[in-house]
């Protein structure tokens, strides 16, 4: 698909398109990522469903972006965008967003213990300077929820875990302490509605940028791409938490033989077809629609 507009970022799995001088497009595709990389069989409607749930987000969290005073990203999507000129066919599965300055830290916020922050737990009993409590394990959940920023690593790289210090040293205190009190009250609000859902929302990122001085919570929002989503029913702490969406993926890979380092294989039409399913139904439970 030729995309009319200017290409101006491309991560994994989506792109960023140039509208204009104030406009981007989101474009989410339907390629999955397992393992740190990118595997060669597509999902098919992973880009629209992600964009559907993303901004539904949008929606659910905007009375907490005003109660703190701050605005999102999203403009229009879907057939509102044939009138810009988005091609039909990624329509469904784009975000036309504002233009923002973005920030240079990526702002995550953790109810859970998972992955790294095991990893540095364990090593320290602290995820950088914020102290948790001794006996954790994989999957436990913390007495509260924690913000434990990192850097925006380059393509192929991975994100760092960042002080507090460093993000009042990137953006100023005041901006840090609002960018604190932002991601965990927007965090506090995404696990208690996934909750209700019976989806543990274990972590997630956010990306936030500025307009006219106002801070705009930009990039997608609480998909299983940029946040931890387990199933409520199977969370047992002291082990890997089954993923809600990629388990069959990273399950056949592990019984596949793939070395991890080679091209990855392609993914088996059963596969495929239930990672679908994991994607709809997360949409469904989630926003309480019917996907179709
Ligand atoms: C922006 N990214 C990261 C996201 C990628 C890369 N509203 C905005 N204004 C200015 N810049 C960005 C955004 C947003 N969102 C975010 N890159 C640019 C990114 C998705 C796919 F390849």
């Amino acid at each position: 698909m030729t995309v009319p507009f200017e290409l101006v970022a491309r991560g994994k799995v989506r792109e960023v398109y140039a509208v204009d001088a104030d406009r981007l497009l989101l474009v989410a595709s339907d390629r999955i990522s397992a393992y740190d990389v990118v595997l060669p069989t597509p999902v098919p409607d992973k880009g629209r469903v992600l964009t559907a749930l993303s901004v539904w987000w949008f929606e659910q969290l905007a009375p907490v972006l005003a109660a703190h005073g701050a605005e999102h990203h999203l403009l229009a999507t879907g057939d509102a965008l044939l009138a810009e000129g988005v091609p039909a066919e990624l329509a469904g599965r784009s975000m036309l967003v504002r233009r923002l300055e973005m920030l240079p830290v990526e702002c995550v916020a953790r109810g859970y213990l998972s992955g790294s922050g095991t990893v540095e737990y364990q090593h320290t009993g602290a995820i950088v300077d914020v102290e948790l409590p001794a006996g954790l394990v994989e999957g436990s959940k913390l007495p509260e929820p924690v913000f434990t920023p990192s850097t925006k690593a380059e393509v192929g790289e991975h994100d760092e875990a960042i002080g507090f210090a460093q993000v009042v040293d990137a953006v100023g205190t005041e901006r840090a302490e609002a960018l604190r009190a932002l991601t965990l009250a927007l965090y506090r609000r995404g696990a208690g509605i996934a909750e209700e859902a019976g989806i543990v929302l274990a972590d997630t990122k956010f990306e936030f940028g500025t307009a006219h001085g106002t801070l705009v919570l930009g990039d997608e929002v609480l998909t299983p791409d940029s946040s931890r989503f387990w199933p409520a029913i199977t969370w047992s702490p002291g082990a890997p938490q089954p993923s809600f969406d990629k388990q069959y993926v990273r399950d056949w890979l592990t019984t596949s033989g793939w070395d991890r380092v080679s091209t990855p294989p392609e993914l088996p039409e059963a596969v495929v077809a239930a990672t679908r399913e994991r994607y709809v139904t997360a949409y469904e439970k989630l926003t309480g629609r019917s996907w179709s």
